[in-house]
């Protein structure tokens, strides 16, 4: 991002979403001619007046300069430009029972390149995808609808972003960056470009290689939360708290037990085991495994509340955080929501206190109507507001002093000294001494 990295040459980004805006914003501060392409008028709009529709730390300043400088231009279109780079969402889709993965707009973005792209232009994919999909589907349809060939007249590569959501800015300049090639020169042409911006590490490989890396991260952690999830359900059965012996576990040099919870929500964890299992359904038995346990988990703390209230006429729950971890205001495919939306369909009524997440139709930052003439409160987000809840306060406004932690987010001794009935989920909802 110095003077003597300018005119870099142009590259064309596909999709200005969470991923495509911050990269576009970087390179065009490296000096690189973006045009970042989108099919939203009012995100190009909105980005072509220097401001942005993402909240991320860092971002809406380096959108700024980016477009003042005129080296960031928001478009419909694609242009001829030395790189494209596609970063377009690749969805799940649902037919009946059945998940796959929508391709249509990877598909959609390689049509639109293709009458613009020239020999010796570098195409790459971010896009998380099935591995396959740049040799299968992006390079033949490149071909069929340029002319041209991969490997010979053009590069391809696989570039998987590894962002975490709030230190996107940090994370794409300090991370170490995979980059599968279509070939080794395309994979070496990506690196080039990758250098004008990363510190990190880059280590080139082969594009099916790379495409499974990024998803087999994911799997990894999938897996690891179903284990704890599972582990919990045992200690439930034997009455020991999961999380103490969890604790005891990890001191062991070579054992690393993720946490147990309400389940597994944000857009990568719970998706991206779906890229593997929908291609190959007979080979991902464990994968599937750890899906439905975590997928079972919202369902779980539903209905152990509900035994808690049974009997109580009209129960009130308070929902203690929507969104799919702590500190974040992010609720896509959040276990809390589908706790909330069980709770509902078996006729309790819910309210959310959710000071991070703003966006739902409801009020959620209103701690007092949500505490008020609650008979359970359930803390399902680990946010770090809630640690420092008075439960003195909170009993005063509740109708029942109950409190259920999901998250072993809460200091228990606290909580029973102010008269709350306080069920750690791993103790099966039973006291304890423990
Ligand atoms: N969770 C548990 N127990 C755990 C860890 C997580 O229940 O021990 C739950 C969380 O509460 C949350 C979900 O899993 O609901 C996912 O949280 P996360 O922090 O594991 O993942 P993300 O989706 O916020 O971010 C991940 C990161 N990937 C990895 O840590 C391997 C990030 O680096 C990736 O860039 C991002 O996914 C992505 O884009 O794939």
């Amino acid at each position: 991002m110095t003077a003597k990295k300018m005119s870099k040459g142009k590259v064309c980004i596909m999709g200005l979403g969470y991923i495509g805006l911050p990269t576009a914003s970087v390179l065009a501060s490296s000096g690189f001619q973006v045009l970042g392409v989108d099919c939203k008028q009012t995100l190009v709009d909105t980005i072509n007046r220097g401001l942005v529709h993402i909240h991320e730390p860092g971002l809406h300043t380096l959108v700024q300069a980016a477009v003042h400088s005129g080296n960031l231009v928001a478009a419909f279109e694609p242009g001829p430009a030395d790189v494209f780079l596609i970063a377009v969402p690749t969805p799940l889709s649902r037919d009946g029972g059945q998940v796959g993965v929508d391709l249509g707009n990877v598909e959609s973005a390689v049509q639109a390149i293709a009458p613009q792209l020239r020999k010796g232009n570098l195409v790459i994919l971010e896009s998380t995808s099935p591995p396959g999909t740049l040799e299968d589907l992006v390079a033949p349809l490149l071909e069929k609808d340029s002319g041209l060939k991969a490997g010979q007249d053009f590069y391809a590569a696989y570039c998987p972003e590894r962002v975490l959501p709030g230190r996107t800015m940090r994370e794409l300049i300090e991370n170490n960056r995979i980059i599968g090639g279509y070939d080794r020169a395309s994979a070496r042409k990506a690196e080039e470009l990758y250098r004008h911006f990363v510190e990190g590490e880059i280590i080139l490989t082969g594009a099916r290689t790379a495409e499974m890396v990024k998803l087999a991260e994911n799997i990894y952690r999938d897996v690891n939360v179903a284990l704890a999830n599972e582990l919990l359900t045992i200690c439930e059965r034997l009455g020991i708290n999961a999380w103490e012996m969890i604790g005891l576990a990890n001191l062991h040099p070579r054992v690393q037990l993720h946490q147990p919870g309400p389940g597994v929500g944000g857009h990568c964890i719970s998706v991206d085991p779906w890229f593997v299992i929908s291609r190959f359904p007979d080979e991902s038995r464990l994968i599937s495994l750890a899906r439905r346990i975590n997928d079972e988990r919202p369902v779980a703390v539903a209905e152990l509340v509900l035994g808690l209230l049974a009997g109580i006429p009209d129960p009130v729950v308070t929902l203690m955080g929507v969104a799919y971890k702590g500190n974040i205001d992010d609720t896509r495919e959040s276990p809390a929501l589908r706790v909330l939306e069980e709770l509902r369909g078996k006729g309790a009524a819910c309210r959310i206190y959710d000071p991070h997440v703003l966006t739902l139709p409801e009020e959620t930052n209103n701690l007092a109507a949500a505490f008020r003439g609650s008979d359970c409160a359930l803390l399902l987000t680990d946010h770090d507001e809630f640690r420092f809840l008075y439960p003195k306060e909170l009993g005063k406004l509740m109708r029942r002093r109950l409190i259920v932690d999901t998250r072993n987010c809460l200091e228990r001794d606290l909580w029973k000294e102010h008269g709350f009935d306080y069920r750690l989920l791993a103790l099966g909802m039973e006291e304890s001494g423990n």
